[in-house]
This record gives C-alpha cells, structure tokens and sequence, in this order.
C-alpha cells in the first residue's frame, strides 16, 4: 500500500500529464513529492538520471515524461521523437531497478498498437502487424519502454507497470498552432480566428478519422488507482486507458467551434495527413477493475477552453 508520507517521483510535472498526476496526488494528500523542471534535470543524460535516483531513492515512479506532439510534428521531427522518448525510458527505468524503487508506472500511447488494429484495440493486438507510419518513431519508442519494463519484472523481479492511454486533452496542454494535437489546435485556431473576426479556419486532413479523447484529469485518477491497488501482474504487459467512445475530427470541430463562439467556416487542408483512420481503446480491463471516466467532453472542452483563455490572456503561451 502507498503510505501519505512515501517518496514519489513524478517525471514531467510540467506537461500535460504529469501536472495531471502532480494535482491528483496532493489531492489525495500524497505529501513527498519530488520533482525536477527540464533545466535542473535532463531526462535524456544516463549519468545525470542514475545520479539522481541514487540520491533521492524515491519509492514510487510515475513516468509521464517525454516529447509529445500531433501528428504534424511527429511527421517532421521523427528523429527527436524517437531520441528523446528511448533515451528517457531507458534512463529512468534502469535508474529506477538500480535504485530500488518498488513501483514504477509507465505511461505509454495508444498510437502503439497497429494502424489496421481490430477496433476497439484489444491490448493483445500489440505488435501483431506494422505501425501507422506518422507516428511511427514515437510509437517504437513507447513499444520499448513498456517491453523493458516488462523484462525487467521477468528478470529482475521488478514491478514496473505499463498503461496506455488514449488522446488526452485538458489544462496545461502545448497549444502551437502546427506541433501541438488536434484539440488544443482547434481551440487555438477558432479562438484566434473569433478574435481577429475572420471568415473561415482551415483544418487538417478530410476530418474523416475517428478519435477518442480522454480528460487528463480522468486519467491522472486512473494512474494513481493502478498505483495504489495493484502490481504489475495484475495488469498483464500493459493495461488501454480510454472513455470507450470516439468522435470525428469533423464533429469534434463543430463541438469545439461552439464552445468557442466562432461563427465562420471550417474548411480542410487535403495535403495534411489524416493520420490513423480510427484508433479506439477496448477499456473492458480497466472498467473491470474499478475505474471509470468522469469528465464527460462537454464538460473538459468547457475546462480545457477555459485554461486556454486564461493562458491566452496573460501572454504566457508562447509563439
Ligand atoms: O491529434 P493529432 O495531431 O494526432 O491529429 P493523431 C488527430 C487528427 O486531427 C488527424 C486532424 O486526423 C489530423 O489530421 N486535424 C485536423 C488536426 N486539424 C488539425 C490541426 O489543426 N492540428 C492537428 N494536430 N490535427 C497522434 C500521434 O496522432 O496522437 C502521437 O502523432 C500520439 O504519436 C497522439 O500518439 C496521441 O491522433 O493522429
């Protein structure tokens, strides 16, 4: 059981999900919480991160670090993608054995599993048939992460799990008009759009391709749960995070598009890649152990919007 007062690491507390993770668990009044901005600390130097967790022995690890992107930048950036998301994984996950931690979670991607995966995607469909091409650095990456920590339970008896959420979206996310994911791109582009009173935005790809968007808070609950009550066998290789539901990119524009009060056109930019013709999570294993989402998409665009506005508006979005 996680005593209040044990050690944890939250690798990447200032993206996305680790501030998801860094907020759940002050929530639940987790009260030794360590952690290092990018600067202090490189994830990608093996002696800067051995270093580290020798100092700092934490008990509990949870692994949401690394460089993220849509699938524009993972296009055009695939060498960094696959740098950064190896060396990371591989340098806490063998700090973490050498150190001793006693739980390590590791937060994976649902772009792992093979672009013509039986839908919803079993976690079994690992690795049964090639990758979907535009992601296809980032996944190979993620697919070694969680296959190390795999075998180091086997050989070191460690007990490192895995977990692979769906697209997430919610506060603090990157919100660059050409890097960032689909949603925090929309809420960029209709927001800018409203206020500068233009007529029409142009978006990405035919809007065809179905996705399933989960709220980071949902998932930071999700993680700290599997933490708490369970160990790496019981969750097999690697345990889908999702909502079990997905949406067009054409209907989450028109979604998003209201929440904004933008009243222009949308028009679609064919050269752009659609990426993943469908990528839904088959949740069943996760919803049989106890965890379900709470924040319907409503709701997160609301809060996600909100976030952006505020960020908007003190200037501390950059370019
Ligand atoms: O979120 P996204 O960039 O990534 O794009 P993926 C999802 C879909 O939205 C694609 C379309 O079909 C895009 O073509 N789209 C439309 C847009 N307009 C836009 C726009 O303005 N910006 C963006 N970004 N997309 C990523 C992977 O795949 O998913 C990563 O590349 C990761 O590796 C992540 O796994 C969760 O869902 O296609």
């Amino acid at each position: 059981m996680m005593d209040l007062q044990d050690k944890i690491y939250v690798a990447g507390h200032q993206g996305l999900v680790g501030s998801a993770i860094l907020r759940r668990l002050q929530e639940e009044g987790y009260g030794n919480i360590v952690f290092k901005s990018h600067r202090e600390l490189d994830l990608t130097r093996q002696s800067e991160v051995e270093a580290f967790f020798l100092a700092e022995r934490p008990r509990y690890v949870f692994l949401g670090a690394g460089l993220v992107g849509g699938i524009l930048a993972n296009t055009t950036y695939p060498a960094e993608f696959f740098y950064s998301n190896l060396a990371v994984a591989l340098n806490v996950v063998h700090s973490s054995y050498l150190a001793g931690v006693k739980k390590l979670l590791f937060l994976g991607s649902s772009c792992i599993y093979p672009r013509e995966a039986p839908q919803p995607i079993p976690e079994e469909a690992l690795l049964t048939s090639p990758l979907e091409p535009t992601n296809e650095a980032y996944a190979l990456a993620k697919i070694a992460g969680l296959k190390m920590c795999s075998h180091y339970n086997r050989q070191y008896g460690t007990d490192f799990l895995s977990v692979m959420p769906t697209n997430l979206y919610g506060p603090n996310d990157h919100y660059h008009p050409e890097k960032s994911h689909v949603l925090p791109a929309l809420l960029r582009k209709f927001h800018e759009a409203k206020e500068t009173g233009a007529s029409e935005v142009l978006l990405w790809g035919s809007g065809s391709p179905l996705r399933e968007f989960l709220y980071v808070d949902d998932l930071a609950e999700a993680v700290v749960f599997l933490m708490e009550n369970f160990s790496a066998p019981d969750l097999g290789e690697t345990i889908n995070i999702g909502t079990g539901e997905e949406i067009s990119i054409r209907d989450l524009a028109e979604r998003v598009r209201r929440v904004v009060g933008f009243e222009g056109e949308i028009s679609w930019d064919s050269t752009k890649p659609d990426g993943m013709p469908r990528k839904l999570l088959d949740v069943h294993r996760i919803l049989s152990l106890g965890w379900s989402p709470k924040v319907s998409l409503s709701e997160g665009l609301e809060g996600t919007y909100r976030d952006f506005k505020a960020r908007w508006e003190a200037g501390t979005i950059v370019s």
